[in-house]
């Protein structure tokens, strides 16, 4: 699959998540709609209330099928508003959404909802993760061990929070300061809970400089993933205000990680998001555009085209058909 195809046209999907359970590739998407919110630098106009999971066993030539609405927002007892990206993980035959969602004092929290099956539904718990804050979280599982990757700047809040605690107002490092950086945290056993403080994910350049927050081109913005080739931890993520998707690769799931380059150049529309994953002895970067929505921003749809590695492990940048805003 040389050329990017849409996923799903009759319906605007976003922020794909993506894995393979059971032989089957299902996509967990983040659900746009119109709901009249102005747009904002806060984000509002992603106001999204639920989310459906879709799955195919043949991405190549198939269709997918559409499992319907698996988790709505008027079941999560915590809810504010604007369920945004989330991320499923397999332990033990149960599958364990993890979802952002403002609460009701409007402050970003990650909740869990777990179901039996890929497919759902889940059911959410009735608190957001016990320490949880931002955005985006994405999950890993290493050797038996699951580690989430969260956080996003401007909306998703991420530049309220230091070392884990809310500032009394967010501040944003000087241009020359080392960039804010996503988080990631190892699950505790029950997969409810943070089993340790989230750490910064520590992006460097060539020279093993961490990236500044001037940077705007490489620094990390939103939209944490994380996949493994070759042995190697390939973090990748969303530089936002430059929408570009980057990656940096590390030795090991906390990193560090050093910057290689760009996987995505930017797309119609100001978000960018991903999933990459293998299937079938290939490997597929999904992702979103706005060309169908004629560039609304906020009604977004899902895409997914072949990604492919150069034999010294880099990734071959893919021409996302946007402009540099
Ligand atoms: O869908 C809302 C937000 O837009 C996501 O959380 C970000 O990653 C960006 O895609």
């Amino acid at each position: 699959m040389k050329t990017a195809k849409y996923l799903v046209p009759d319906d605007y999907m976003a922020d794909p998540a993506v894995h393979v359970f059971n032989g089957k590739l299902y996509i967990y998407p983040s659900h746009d709609w119109e709901s009249g919110k102005p747009e904002n630098d806060n984000g509002d106009h992603f106001d999204m209330k639920d989310y459906h999971v879709f799955s195919t066993d043949d991405i190549e030539n198939g269709g997918l099928t559409d499992h319907g609405v698996v988790l709505d927002i008027k079941d999560i007892l915590w809810a504010g508003r604007q369920l945004w990206d989330c991320d499923v993980a397999c332990k033990n035959g149960r599958y364990y959404m993890y979802f952002p969602l403002k609460d009701k004092t409007d402050i970003f929290r990650i909740g869990v909802a777990i179901a039996d099956k890929p497919e759902g539904p889940f059911i959410p718990q009735s608190d957001p993760v016990k320490g949880s804050y931002s955005i985006d979280p994405c999950v890993l599982e290493e050797k038996g061990e699951y580690y989430m990757y969260f956080g996003g700047l401007w909306g998703g809040q991420l530049q309220r929070y230091r070392d884990n605690k809310a500032l009394e107002s967010a501040a944003f490092p000087a241009d020359n300061e080392p960039a804010i950086p996503s988080r990631v945290v190892k699950l505790g056993s029950t997969m409810l809970e943070f089993a340790e403080e989230p750490r910064p994910v520590i992006i460097l350049d060539k020279d093993g400089k961490p990236l500044t927050h001037g940077d705007n081109k490489r620094r990390f913005f939103e939209a944490s993933w994380m996949h493994k080739y070759n042995g190697k931890f390939y973090f990748s993520y969303s530089t936002g205000d430059t929408h570009l998707l980057c990656y940096a690769i590390g030795d090991n799931p906390y990193g560090p990680f050093t910057y290689q380059g760009v996987i995505l150049t930017p797309v119609v529309g100001w978000t960018t998001h991903h999933a990459i994953v293998e299937y079938k002895e290939k490997w597929y970067l999904f992702h979103h555009d706005c060309v169908p929505s004629n560039d609304i921003t906020w009604l977004r749809s899902l895409k997914v085209i072949e990604l492919e590695y150069n034999a010294d492990g880099t990734i071959k940048t893919i021409d996302g058909g946007g402009i540099l805003r």
